[in-house]
């Protein structure tokens, strides 16, 4: 039941909670600049419900500061307040209002989700690995693995995320997306970068003591920087795995039994007693071991037990095979 709707008093109270909760939403830095194409559609979403909730809750809470205020109870009034009947018209105009304000979140909602997981053709992909406490990125088609992820501006990034441990969650601020990863299972985002820049890689799921350095960091280059950048790095892992094939090939080479044995009395004779043909020192006597060739040079090459490895390397390695092969 009621006369006429107090208007200036209601507006009153309406601009100043209306007031206090626009500076909150304006004065503070809430989000990160939007850097990915995705990030301005779910800010742009946030925002939105951000707005719709602000305007219902200037109305609700005017009336009730206002009824708060109005019909405040003297101290020694101790009746109840007179029996009320509902208002239907009232009560539809709440119901359908939300109803309408949930639909249009959902079908927005729905839209965003849609567009930010539209999948382009021509997107780079990269396979993420998340370890308590580093990422690592692996670029399955070009065959590189990085400890920084790099991409392209203006185009597409299909983000596998893999745990080798426990659950991570993969995030960067400004690109507005967040995905777990999760043992077991690859879990996919995508994010199309709009702008040039080092962002922060941060995990933003507790996942042990060292959770909160697990960080890393994603450099947004040019589609031109980011092709150089994969041809370095293939040329990188071409030079290291031939690096790596030519050393082996030096080490398993028969080797020179003399040079062996003058490197053997630098390098190993401290621990190897009468130049590895007695007992008596730090190791064990040589002469007479069971180890074939090759298990003399892994030994010989990575250590075992109390003996350290990489002691010798390379054709140092042949030669020491070859004096240990020949006191044997
Ligand atoms: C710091 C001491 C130390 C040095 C230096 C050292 N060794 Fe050893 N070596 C050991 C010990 C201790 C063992 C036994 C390892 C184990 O118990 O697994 C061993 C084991 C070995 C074996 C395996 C023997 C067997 O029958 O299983 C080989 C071969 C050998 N050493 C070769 C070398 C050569 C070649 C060098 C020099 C490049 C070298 N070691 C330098 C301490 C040493
Ligand atoms: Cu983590």
């Amino acid at each position: 039941m009621y006369k006429k709707v107090p208007i200036i008093p209601l507006a009153v109270i309406g601009i100043v909670v209306a007031a206090i909760t626009a500076a909150q939403a304006l004065l503070i830095d809430w989000l990160p600049p939007a850097q990915s194409e995705q990030a301005e559609r779910t800010f742009g979403l946030l925002w939105f419900l951000f707005w719709l909730s602000a305007f219902f809750f200037v109305i609700v809470t005017s009336i009730l500061i206002y009824a708060i205020w109005k019909w405040r109870a003297s101290d020694d009034d101790l009746e109840d307040g007179p029996p009320t009947h509902g208002n239907t018209k009232l009560e539809i105009v709440w119901t359908a209002v939300p109803v309408i304000a949930l639909i249009t979140v959902a079908v927005y909602g729905y839209i965003v989700l849609e567009r930010n997981e539209a999948v382009a053709a021509d997107r780079v992909n990269v396979d993420v690995y998340a370890q308590q406490f580093n990422w690592t990125y692996g670029y399955p088609d070009a065959g590189i693995e990085t400890g920084t992820l790099v991409v392209p501006v203006d185009r597409q990034v299909q983000l596998n995320l893999r745990a080798r441990d426990v659950i991570h969650d993969f995030w960067v601020p400004q690109f507005g997306i967040k995905g777990d990863a999760v043992p077991g299972i690859t879990h996919t985002i995508w994010i199309n970068p709009t702008e040039e820049g080092t962002y922060p890689v941060v995990c933003a799921e507790l996942c042990g003591v060292g959770h909160g350095v697990m960080r890393s960091e994603v450099k947004v280059v040019s589609e031109q920087e980011f092709q150089a950048f994969l041809t370095r790095s293939t040329a990188r892992v071409k030079a290291e795995t031939a690096a790596a094939t030519a050393a082996a090939k030096l080490e398993s080479a028969p080797g020179d039994e003399a040079a062996g044995k003058t490197i053997f009395e630098a390098k190993c004779s401290g621990c190897h007693a009468g130049l590895g043909t007695e007992a008596g020192g730090v190791g064990p006597q040589l002469k007479g071991t069971t180890l074939d060739t090759a298990g003399i040079r892994n030994v010989a090459k990575n250590g075992r037990g109390a003996m350290p490895g990489g002691l010798v390397s390379g054709t140092e390695l042949a030669d020491v095979v070859a004096y240990v092969e020949s006191i044997k």
